[in-house]
């Protein structure tokens, strides 16, 4: 089987960013991640490890005004490099789900690979800032990923103390669920009753 992969150029007055993706390269990942924004840049890390991807993710963006242009829109390129990937949705379980702990933290994620984008993230994060990262922007690459992917995507934090944990344990509940969601089956089959996603 051939691997999935996407190759993302997405250039604004804002941000200017290049995205590689390969969904099946589980035994020789390779990630490179630089948003310029050092907490982004490790969720996204562990958003591609445990999803078993090769990533490589450049984005220059305008951090001089914040960083919401450059968390937004790198969301919505690795979106639309996976969706790239993963080609029309034929043969894929499209179901996924996940609970990941890191340490005292606990989150659940659930995606469908639906063509229907939407998004229901509730992280519970109490700190205006982790590094140089708004916490308001981290719902927000969520939704910016599943809105691009064309994806459902719910993700809760059930439990934790940690901003930190809560938000990584929930990008690594995230990228356990979709790489569930997007494992071939080894069949031909579009996984829908309608016969498309
Ligand atoms: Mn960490």
């Amino acid at each position: 089987m051939e691997a999935r992969t996407a190759v993302i150029e997405r250039k604004t007055n804002e941000t200017d960013i290049k995205v590689s993706i390969n969904l099946d390269d589980k035994m020789n990942q390779e990630i490179k991640i630089d948003t310029g924004i050092g907490f982004l840049d490790h969720m996204y890390h562990a958003l591609a490890k445990h999803g078993g991807w090769s990533l490589e993710l450049h984005c220059k963006g305008d951090l001089y005004i914040d960083d919401h242009h450059t968390a937004e829109d790198t969301g919505i390129a690795l979106g639309m490099a996976f969706k790239q990937a993963l080609g029309t949705p034929k043969g894929i379980q499209r179901f996924g789900s996940a609970y990941c702990p890191l340490d005292e933290a606990l989150s659940r994620a659930v995606v469908d690979i639906s063509g229907r984008p939407f998004a229901d993230i509730n992280l519970d994060l109490k700190r205006e800032k982790i590094g140089e990262l708004s916490t308001e922007m981290i719902p927000h690459v969520l939704q910016s990923f599943a809105g691009a992917a064309g994806i459902t995507l719910h993700v809760d934090v059930l439990k934790g103390q940690n901003d930190h944990h809560k938000a990584e344990s929930a990008f690594k509940a995230l990228a356990v669920a979709i790489r569930q969601a997007a494992s071939r089956t080894g069949t031909d089959d579009v996984p829908s009753t309608k016969g498309v996603l």
